[in-house]
This record gives structure tokens, sequence and C-alpha cells, in this order.
């Protein structure tokens, strides 16, 4: 069956599942209201290889049929963001966060396959992360550069994707048949106050390795102070090894946190 579907249909769908999920029981809600946007497939594309790795994927390398890119970005709550501003180390819950909504990432991606697939139409899935090369430190597949790409938000001095929610979040993503066209949150314009040309760099003096500056981020240095972070600070004892985080540089900033409506 097919019928004419659109960005507005996906992000009810993943509203709908991210309440049920949360009173489900049994899962913390470290969440707010997910911003979702939509791209159709075409030579936009083309410039990832150049923009993220060299050896970015191609939606149509993921699925030759594919019409539609499908971002989302799920908000974390204030208090989770105001929680691990102090300190030089991330706080438990920030870890616990990054676990729990991995998982929810992939969830939400199997939901919008399933209702996809309902209405005839196939979708390729990719997770939340732990897909990347650990010599490069590079994806070859960026949901950071996908949504930059789909207006969903703009990538900061700090080298994440601000969203009009805000960067203190995580980022799914998927790639599907149908044709759902374009729905970008953002078009035109910076959302990162130095890219505007605004006094700021706050991001660059909170990271506690000095691994940002102007020109990028020290991927290594990061990687390290990430890495040391789950194998030696109390805070995240008994963790899985790979929750790899801090954190410090997406909270405490003007562009952490944005209500909107
Ligand atoms: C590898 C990786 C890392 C590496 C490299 C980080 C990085 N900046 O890319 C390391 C281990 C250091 C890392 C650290 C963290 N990560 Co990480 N990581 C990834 C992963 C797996 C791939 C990212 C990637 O391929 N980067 C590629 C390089 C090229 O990105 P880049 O250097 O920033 O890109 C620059 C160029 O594109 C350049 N550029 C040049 N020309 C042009 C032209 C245009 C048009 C544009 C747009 C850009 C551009 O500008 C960019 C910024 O300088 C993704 C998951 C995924 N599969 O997408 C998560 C991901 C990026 N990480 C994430 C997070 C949250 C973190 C941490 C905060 C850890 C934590 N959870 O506590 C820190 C933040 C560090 C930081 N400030 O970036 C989130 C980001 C959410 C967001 N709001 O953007 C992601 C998307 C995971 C997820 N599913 O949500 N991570
Ligand atoms: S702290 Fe300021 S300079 Fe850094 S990313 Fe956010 S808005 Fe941009
Ligand atoms: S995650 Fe931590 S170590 Fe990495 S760039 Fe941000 S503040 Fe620095």
């Amino acid at each position: 069956m097919h019928s004419r579907l659109s960005a507005t249909d996906i992000r009810g769908v993943v509203s709908e599942f991210l309440q049920s999920y949360r009173s489900a029981g049994g899962v913390r809600n470290w969440w707010r209201e997910p911003l979702l946007a939509t791209a159709r497939i075409d030579d936009r594309f083309m410039v990832l290889p150049r923009i993220a790795s060299d050896d970015h994927v191609l939606p149509w390398e993921l699925l030759p049929s594919a019409k539609t890119l499908i971002v989302f970005f799920i908000p974390f709550t204030k208090e989770l963001v105001e929680e691990n501003i102090p300190g030089p180390y991330p706080c438990r819950n920030w870890g616990l966060a990054y676990e729990s909504t991995n998982t929810l990432i992939a969830h939400i991606c199997e939901r919008i396959k399933n209702y996809l697939a309902v209405q005839g139409y196939l979708s390729a899935v990719t997770p939340a992360t732990h897909n990347f090369d650990e010599a490069k430190l590079m994806a070859r597949w960026s949901h950071k550069h996908l949504a930059h790409i789909s207006g969903l938000g703009r990538i900061g001095v700090n080298t994440q994707l601000i969203t009009p929610a805000g960067c203190a979040g995580r980022l799914g993503s998927l790639v599907t048949e149908a044709d759902l066209g374009d729905s970008p949150l953002v078009t035109d314009g910076e959302l990162c106050l130095h890219k505007r040309g605004e006094e700021c760099l706050q991001c660059l003096k909170r990271c506690p390795v000095e691994a940002l500056s102007e020109e990028g981020i020290d991927r290594r240095k990061c990687w390290s102070r990430l890495r040391y972070n789950i194998q030696k600070t109390e805070q995240l004892a008994g963790l899985e090894d790979s929750t790899n985080v801090c954190g410090k540089c997406v909270v405490g900033l003007p562009c952490s946190y944005r209500e909107i409506s």
C-alpha cells in the first residue's frame, strides 16, 4: 500500500513512540521532544567525502532505491545538561544517558523502518555510534554532516551540530524509499554565535584538554580523554567500556540548550 507521506507523519510516529517508551517504565527520562528533518536524496550528498570522511558512504550505497534521508536529534533535559557542567569530568548520569540514548536511537530507527514497511517502503538504518574508524576517528556515515545537509541544524566551533533545541543531545539517521521531500528546520545562516560574527568561543575554554580551536578539533586529544574518563574515573565506574563521554564542550554554553515550543 503506497500513500502520500510527509515528514510530519514521521515526526508524529517518533513522538508517539517516545511517549510510550517513557511511560513503559524501566527507563529514566533524559530526553526532550525530538527534532526531525528530511532531505530528498540528490546531488547535495556528493559533498560528503569532501567535508567529512573521504570514504563517506553515499545514501544510495546504503539503499540503492533510497529517496529520502531522515535525521533526528534527541535533546537532553535541562537537568541533565546542567548536571554535567561542574568539574573536569562527566557526571555519572551523562554516561548513563549516553548508553540509554544510543539504545533509544536504535529503537526509534526500527520504529520508523517498520512504520514505513507497512506503507510498502524499504529503509536502511545505521547505528548511533561505534561505527567509526579508531585510527582516523571518523565515521563513514556522519549523522552530524547529514543533519547539516538536511537543515536539522548547523555545525558550531565546538564541531557539534547545533539545532534549534541546542547541541546537548544525540543524533540518529536512516534512509528510505519513501519520498518525503525536504523539511529543513534551519534554512540559512549559522546557529553558532562565533560563526555569525558575534563574540563567544566559550566552548574552547570549557574543554579540559584544549582539544578545540577555531580550526576544529584535535580528535586524538579528545579521544584520549574519553578513554581516560571511562577507564579511570569513579563517576563512570561499572559502565560499559564503550561509554565514550565527556561533553564539557556541549554544556554551560549559549548554544547548549534552547527551549522550543
Ligand atoms: C568519531 C566521532 C567522535 C570523535 C571525533 C569527533 C568529531 N568532532 O567528529 C571523538 C572521539 C573525538 C568524539 C567525541 C565526541 N562525540 Co562523537 N562521534 C563520532 C562519530 C562516530 C563520527 C563523527 C565523524 O565522522 N566526524 C567526522 C569529522 C570530519 O567531523 P569534524 O571534524 O567535526 O568535521 C569538520 C569538517 O566537516 C569541517 N568542514 C570543512 N569544510 C566544511 C564544509 C561544510 C559545509 C561543513 C558543514 C563542515 C566543513 O567542519 C567540521 C567541524 O570542524 C559520530 C557518530 C556518527 N556516526 O556520526 C559521533 C558524534 C559526532 N559524537 C557525538 C558526541 C555527543 C560526542 C561527545 C560530546 C562525547 C560525549 N557523548 O560526551 C564528544 C564531543 C567532541 C567534539 N567537540 O566534537 C554526537 C554529536 C551530537 C551533536 N550535537 O552533534 C555524535 C553525532 C553521536 C550521536 N549519535 O549523537 N566523537
Ligand atoms: S560556545 Fe559559542 S562559539 Fe562555541 S559553538 Fe557554541 S555558540 Fe559557537
Ligand atoms: S568532549 Fe571533552 S575532551 Fe572532547 S572536545 Fe569536548 S570538552 Fe574537550
